[in-house]
C-alpha cells in the first residue's frame, strides 16, 4: 500500500497523532506533560470503553443474514415480513443465560436465540431461546430464577444448591429443567441447536381474524450437543468455540440456516382448551395444533465489528409490527417493559439510532434530543397533533387492538385457565416418550452429576421427589446414582 494510501493514526477529531510510543515529557526523563491531550485521550478513552454487560445473556454471539418466505401464511397474519415471496434482512444473536462476557460456550444453560426483523415496517424482534418453554410463568419470579442460577452474594461463587433449591420450590420449572439437564442443555455449536419464540403470541390477517401462533426454527444442520464431559474439557480448550464456530463458518461461506415453523390455534381454542395455552412451561402438542412452514432464515454475513454490531445490539419483544401482536402470557407481558428499560440502562436513550438497532425504514417519532442523539427529528413540530404536517398515527394499519376480553378484580393469583394444575406431565412424557435410552442415561447422569456437586441434604431430599414426580423411574435412577448406588 503506498504512503499515501496507508491510513495513519489519528486522534478521535482526525487529526494525525505526532506519537503512539513516547509520552510528551519536559527532556527525556522529565515530567509528562498535561497537554498532551492525545495521551490523554488514550487513557480517558480506554477507562470510558465499557458499557455494563447484559444482565443475563452476557456472552452471546451474533451474525446478519436475511429471512425468505417459502409458504403463503396470509391467511393467519397481514404482517409484512411473513407475505408470500418477501425477504428480509435481519440480525441473530445467539447466548448463554447465567454466564458474564467471559463465561465458557460451553456451560450448561438454555441457548438465547434473539433475532431482529428490519422489516418494511419498522423493526420486528422475535427474542426466544433454544427452548419451546421456559422455568417459570409469572414474571415477578425471573429476576429470583436468575439470581438462584449466578453467584451467591457472600463468596461471589455459583452454586448449585441455590439452584437446586429454587428450582424443587418451583415445581413449574420441571419441565425445562428437563431440557436444561438433557442433550439440549449444551449445544455442540449455534448452528446445530432449534429456536423458539417459546411465547403464544397473536397473529391476525388482513381480514381481521386472529389467532394464536408459537413459532419453531429448526436448524437445517441438524441437532448435536456435547456432553457434560466433552464441555467440561471444551470449557478449558477454547472457551469462546461456539462464537469461533459461527463467525468461522459464516466466514468460510458455510452459511448456517433454519426452517420457520409456526404453529396455529384458533383464537377461540384457548378458553377451554385442555390446559393453559399461554402457559410459558408447556408446549402444544403438534398432534392437536400441526408445524405448518413459514420460510428461511439465512445467515450470511459476520459483523465488521463485535461491539458495535453485537454488544450494542438491543433485541427488544416490544418490537411488534402489524399482524403481530403479544397473548395472555404474564412472561411476555413482563418483558415488553423489561428489554426496552434495560436498553436504556445499558447503551442510552438513543440506543435504536445504534448501526445494529436502526430501522431500515425512516423513522418519523416525536422523539428528540438525549444524549448521543444524531438522527435529526423528522416531525414537523416536535409535538402532536400538530397543523405543520404531522406525523399522525396510522390506526389503520393495525386495525382494533390485538387483545382479548378480560374482566374482574384486580388480583394476585394464577390464571383460571389453569385448568390441569400439573407441572409435572408434559416433562414425563418428554422423559418417556422423547428420549431414546442413550439420552435418557445422559440425562439421569448430568442431573445426578450436578447434585453432587455442593447441593445441601434438605434440598436434595426435595430434589429427588421432584424427579420422582417427572417420573418415578427416572427418580429412583437418579436417587441410586447420589446415594452411591
Ligand atoms: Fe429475557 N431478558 N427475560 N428471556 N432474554 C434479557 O434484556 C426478561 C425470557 C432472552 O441477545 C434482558 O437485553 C424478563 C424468556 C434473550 O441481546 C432482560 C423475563 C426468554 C435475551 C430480560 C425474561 C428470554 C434476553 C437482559 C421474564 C425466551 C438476550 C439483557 C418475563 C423466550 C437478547 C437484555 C440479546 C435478555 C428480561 C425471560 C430470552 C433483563 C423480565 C422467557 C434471548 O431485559
Amino acid at each position: 500500500m503506498s504512503e499515501a494510501s496507508t491510513p495513519y493514526t489519528t486522534n478521535n477529531a482526525g487529526v494525525p497523532v505526532e506519537s503512539d510510543t513516547d509520552s510528551l515529557t519536559v527532556g527525556a526523563a522529565g515530567p509528562i506533560l498535561l497537554h498532551d491531550h492525545y495521551l490523554i485521550e488514550k487513557m480517558a478513552q480506554f477507562n470510558r470503553e465499557r458499557v455494563p454487560e447484559r444482565v443475563v445473556h452476557a456472552k452471546g454471539s451474533g451474525a446478519y443474514g436475511f429471512f425468505q418466505v417459502t409458504n403463503d401464511v396470509s391467511q393467519f397474519t397481514k404482517a409484512s415480513v411473513f407475505q408470500p415471496g418477501k425477504r428480509t434482512e435481519m440480525l441473530a444473536r445467539f447466548s448463554t443465560v447465567a454466564g458474564e462476557q467471559g463465561s465458557p460456550d460451553t456451560w450448561r444453560d438454555p441457548r438465547g436465540f434473539a433475532l431482529k426483523f428490519y422489516t418494511d415496517q419498522g423493526n420486528y424482534d422475535l427474542v426466544g431461546n433454544n427452548t419451546p418453554v421456559f422455568f417459570v410463568r409469572d414474571t415477578i419470579k425471573f429476576q429470583d430464577f436468575i439470581r438462584s442460577q449466578k453467584r451467591r452474594p457472600d463468596n461471589g461463587l455459583r452454586d448449585n444448591d441455590m439452584q437446586w433449591d429454587f428450582w424443587t420450590l418451583s415445581p413449574e420449572s420441571a419441565h425445562m429443567v428437563t431440557w436444561l439437564m438433557g442433550d439440549r442443555g449444551i449445544p455442540r455449536t449455534y448452528r446445530n441447536m432449534n429456536g423458539y419464540g417459546s411465547h403464544t403470541y397473536s397473529w391476525v390477517n388482513a381480514g381481521g381474524q386472529r389467532f394464536w401462533v408459537k413459532y419453531h426454527f429448526k436448524t437445517d444442520q441438524g441437532i448435536d450437543f456435547y456432553t457434560q464431559e466433552e464441555a467440561d474439557l471444551m470449557a478449558g480448550q477454547d472457551a469462546d468455540c461456539h462464537r469461533r464456530d459461527l463467525y468461522e463458518a459464516i466466514e468460510s461461506g458455510n452459511h448456517p440456516s433454519w426452517t420457520l415453523y409456526v404453529q396455529i390455534m384458533p383464537f377461540d381454542d384457548a378458553w377451554d382448551y385442555r390446559f393453559n395455552p399461554f402457559d410459558l412451561t408447556k408446549v402444544w402438542p403438534h398432534g392437536d395444533y400441526p408445524l405448518i412452514e413459514v420460510g428461511r432464515m439465512t445467515l450470511d454475513r459476520n459483523p465488521e465489528d463485535y461491539f458495535v454490531h453485537i454488544e450494542q445490539a438491543a433485541f427488544e419483544p416490544s418490537n411488534l409490527v402489524p399482524g403481530v401482536g403479544v397473548s395472555p402470557d404474564k412472561m411476555l407481558l413482563g418483558r415488553i417493559f423489561s428489554y426496552p428499560d434495560t436498553h436504556r440502562y445499558r447503551i442510552g436513550p438513543n440506543y435504536a439510532q445504534l448501526p445494529p438497532n436502526r430501522s431500515h425504514v425512516p423513522v418519523h417519532s416525536y422523539a428528540k434530543d438525549g444524549p448521543m442523539r444524531f438522527d435529526p427529528s423528522r416531525a414537523a413540530r416536535p409535538y402532536a397533533p400538530n397543523s405543520y404536517g404531522g406525523p399522525d398515527a396510522r390506526t389503520d394499519l393495525w386495525g382494533a387492538p390485538l387483545g382479548w376480553e378480560v374482566e374482574g378484580q384486580m388480583v394476585r393469583e394464577a390464571s383460571p385457565l389453569h385448568r390441569e394444575d400439573d407441572d409435572w406431565g408434559q416433562a414425563g412424557t418428554m422423559v418417556r416418550k422423547v428420549l431414546d435410552d442413550a439420552a435418557r442415561d445422559r440425562l439421569v447422569s448430568n442431573i445426578s452429576g450436578h447434585l453432587l456437586d455442593g447441593v445441601s441434604a434438605p434440598v436434595l431430599a426435595r430434589a429427588l421427589e421432584y424427579w420422582r414426580n417427572v417420573d418415578k423411574d427416572l427418580g429412583d435412577r437418579i436417587a441410586k446414582k447420589v446415594n452411591g448406588g
